[in-house]
């Protein structure tokens, strides 16, 4: 019933509509609908009620629930199934479980905080309640096993430019999985897959943003888009941009190809042309970060001239 009462509030958007309108398009008496437009209120919901007008919603909790991310949406593929939950481990891994019993291409898991957030390499993703954007989806390319971080980049891409949509801040990449804004880490992606040797079955494409999150809670080298803009962001609406944006550059990615996600990631990259080290499998270069290949893979030019392939690892801007 409150699902009810929330679409009918949604399609009245700027009017008052009266407890006996309800009441009538619902079929219940107007104590009924007092009751759930209460219920809705504990929820976080703003209904102003105004005598003679009746009521109006004014306010949506900035929560990730599944229902207001699905309203006016309008993606095809991209969260055509969302889940969301209060408390998880890793989105990660329920996304992972959900696709190996068969789940469609493009679920989406959504928590509200994370006691297991991963990072690439058995790290830690610091996840406070309420505060981030933890989520999950499920992918279902037709590449192969070395292909996977091209997805990671094609969702760095969507990452950046749904930030810098939604705030209007310049978010930059950093090579391969990191998104920048005042060259701090305000996003990191985790891609993980099950996969045949030469066949992906599907990719998990796990993304965290910090959006209201405290510095104090991040490492030093993070931060969170509040921290920057000097005010509160909402969760709910980028979320839903960020989704836009994924079904948009991942339907560049399969119909044009990954080189049309190379062009607009060069022009986004918080790395290029940049001194950087790299470790990589415990080694560790250090030169000019001259380009990526069609690949995604990151070409270092070393001091001696030679120009080295990085397919994997962490690098930082040598300052
Ligand atoms: C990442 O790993 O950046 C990938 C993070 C992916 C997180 C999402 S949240 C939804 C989904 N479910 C999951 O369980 N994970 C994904 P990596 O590049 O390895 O960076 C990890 C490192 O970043 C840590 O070792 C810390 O130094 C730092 N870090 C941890 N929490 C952070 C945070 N909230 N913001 C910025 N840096 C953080």
């Amino acid at each position: 019933m409150e699902d009810k009462i929330l679409a009918i509030f949604k399609t009245h958007k700027d009017t008052h509509i009266s407890g006996e309108d309800l009441s009538e398009k619902l079929g219940v008496s107007r104590t009924a609908v007092w009751k759930h437009v209460e219920k809705l209120r504990k929820d976080g919901y703003g209904i102003e009620a105004q005598p003679h007008l009746g009521y109006r919603l004014i306010e949506i909790p900035d929560h990730l629930s599944s229902d207001e991310l699905k309203w006016q949406l309008n993606t095809k593929i991209i969260g055509r199934r969302i889940y969301s939950y209060n408390v998880v481990d890793s989105t990660n891994t329920i996304a992972y479980r959900l696709a190996e019993k068969g789940q469609q291409e493009g679920t989406v898991i959504t928590a509200e905080a994370q006691e297991k957030g991963k990072g690439r390499l058995g790290r830690k993703w610091i996840s406070p309640k309420s505060k981030g954007i933890y989520l999950s989806l499920i992918l279902k390319p037709d590449i192969t096993p070395n292909q996977i971080s091209q997805i990671t980049l094609t969702a760095a891409v969507a990452v950046c430019l749904a930030i810098r949509k939604t705030c209007g801040v310049a978010a930059l990449i950093k090579w391969p999985n990191d998104v920048l804004v005042g060259n701090k880490k305000v996003c990191g992606v985790l891609s993980e897959m099950n996969a045949e040797p030469d066949k992906v079955n599907f990719i998990i494409l796990g993304i965290g943003i910090n959006v209201n999150t405290k510095k104090e809670l991040l490492p030093d080298s993070a931060t969170s888009l509040k921290e920057e803009l000097g005010q509160e962001v909402s969760r709910i609406n980028l979320a839903k941009e960020l989704l836009r944006e994924i079904e948009r550059q991942y339907a560049i990615f399969k119909s044009k190809g990954f080189a049309k996600i190379v062009e607009q990631w060069k022009n986004l990259s918080a790395t290029l042309g940049k001194r950087v080290k790299c470790i990589c499998h415990n080694r560790k270069i250090e030169g000019q970060a001259v380009d990526i290949d069609s690949g995604g893979a990151l070409m270092v030019r070393l001091d001696g001239g030679f120009i080295e392939k990085i397919l994997s690892g962490d690098v930082f801007v040598v300052r």
